[in-house]
């Protein structure tokens, strides 16, 4: 089925000027980018996008790195794009992403590893949604 995900090139992917090399990773693995943007949150719109994490105990230094610098959303749609989206960008700890992940190639730690993706087709639709209006979404123009 095909399925929406949100993928962010994280500040420090950003900074180390890495977004051509990880954009052209998602497209050549078969993701049609709907939607993208260059842009910067506040502490407070970081804090909203990352609630679920709230009582984790790295959850202030997550909102403090994701408004820290510019950021690249991307809306991303495939068959199967949630899980497939995962697999391409590796495990959350740089050390243990499989050869050939972006975060293997680009992390540097559990917290600074440059992208995030969707953890299930429900979080897909509503982080887009966070982050794009419908009608800035290609797919959905005539
Ligand atoms: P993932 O992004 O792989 O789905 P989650 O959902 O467990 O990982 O965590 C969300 C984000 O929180 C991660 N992308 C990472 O930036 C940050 N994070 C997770 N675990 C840690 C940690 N132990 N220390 C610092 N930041 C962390």
């Amino acid at each position: 089925m095909t399925e929406r995900t949100l993928a962010i090139i994280k500040p420090d992917a950003v900074r180390n000027n890495v977004c051509g090399e990880i954009l052209a990773k998602i497209t050549q693995a078969g993701f049609k980018v709907l939607g993208t943007k260059m842009m910067r949150i506040s502490p407070a719109q970081a804090g909203e996008f990352y609630a679920v994490h709230k009582e984790r105990p790295f959850y202030g230094e997550l909102v403090n790195f994701m408004s820290s610098g510019a950021i690249m959303p991307i809306a991303l749609e495939k068959e199967n794009a949630v899980a497939d989206f995962r697999t391409l960008i590796g495990s959350t700890d740089p050390a243990e992403a499989a050869e050939g992940t972006i975060r293997k190639a680009f992390a540097t730690s559990k917290g600074e590893n440059a992208i995030h993706g969707s953890d299930s087709a429900e979080n897909g639709r509503n982080e887009i949604a966070f982050f794009f209006a419908e009608s800035e979404l290609v797919a959905n123009r005539a």
